[in-house]
């Protein structure tokens, strides 16, 4: 397809750009760090959506590319910021299938001279489909790297509770499908927020709701005790050097 070709020449042409969407403490609202989220700008059809490309770049081989690229940029850019600010960064299964995915994280830390507890891979299950005993490989040498780890989209797609004892996570992203509308403390929404707020203690993990829009849906979140939250509520996706302006102001 014509876009494939385009997005094999995207990386050259300078149009991949990562922006950056805050995770804020749900209930002091204090920054926590950024998702670095990539964003397209084609020539002639103008913004694509990651969610669009993303899939195309996973079915060709273009996604270790552009991973690696997303790497690099947003360890980079995390460099910059104050040092207590983390940066999360999207991985696709099929990356995390690839045996290079060490090398390239750890470059990328080098490259930009960040600290790799300054660096969050968000995984989502899907990696769980692939061969058990690869996974559980591609576990441990992350781990040992020393980057955090975050089970993104939770709660959707094949869940299993049998993966979060099998991998290392650090933190479980809520997906925002519950999170949405999320104004009752009594609907079955919360209940659901609740249970996963629970068992991410329990296991000594952290817990961020995502795709908070409304300040109904905030305080009811921050009521389940969820640790951090992320949504239009606060902002959306924002190219770095606006990141820059308003970390300087203090915003
Ligand atoms: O930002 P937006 O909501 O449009 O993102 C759509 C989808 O694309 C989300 O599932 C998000 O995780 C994914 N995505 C965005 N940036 C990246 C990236 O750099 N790498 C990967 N693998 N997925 C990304
Ligand atoms: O799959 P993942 O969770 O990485 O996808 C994040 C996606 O969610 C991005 O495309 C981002 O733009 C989107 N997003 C972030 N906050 C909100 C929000 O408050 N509302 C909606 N509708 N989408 C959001
Ligand atoms: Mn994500
Ligand atoms: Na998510």
């Amino acid at each position: 397809r014509e876009i494939e070709e385009d997005l094999r020449d995207a990386l050259a042409r300078e149009e991949l750009e990562m922006h950056y969407q805050p995770a804020v403490d749900a209930k002091t609202h204090l920054v926590k760090g950024f998702e670095a989220l990539m964003r397209w700008n084609h020539a002639e059809h103008g913004s694509i959506s990651p969610g669009v490309f993303i899939p195309i770049a996973e079915d060709s081989d273009l996604i270790d590319a552009l991973g690696e690229w997303a790497l690099r940029r947003a360890c980079r850019d995390a460099a910059e910021w104050p040092e207590e600010l983390t940066v999360s960064v999207n991985v696709s299964a099929q990356q995390f299938a690839g045996e290079a995915l060490p090398t390239v994280v750890e470059n990328a830390l080098v490259a930009a001279n960040l600290p790799a507890e300054r660096l969050e891979l968000e995984i989502t299950e899907s990696v769980f489909m692939g061969d058990a005993s690869a996974t559980d490989e591609m576990f441990k040498k992350l781990r040992k790297i020393g980057v955090k780890l975050a089970l993104d989209d939770f709660g959707t797609g094949y869940s299993s509770l049998s993966y979060l004892r099998r991998a290392p996570f650090d933190k479980i992203k809520i997906d925002q499908s519950f999170v949405r509308g999320c104004t009752d403390k009594d609907d079955s929404n919360a209940a659901i927020i609740t249970a996963i707020v629970s068992l991410a203690r329990a296991m000594k993990m952290t817990t961020t709701a995502e795709g908070v829009e409304a300040l109904d849906e905030l305080s009811v979140i921050a009521d389940l005790n969820a640790e951090y939250v992320q949504g239009f509520i606060f902002s959306r996706a924002v190219p770095h050097d606006t990141v820059m302006e308003k970390l300087r102001s203090g915003e």
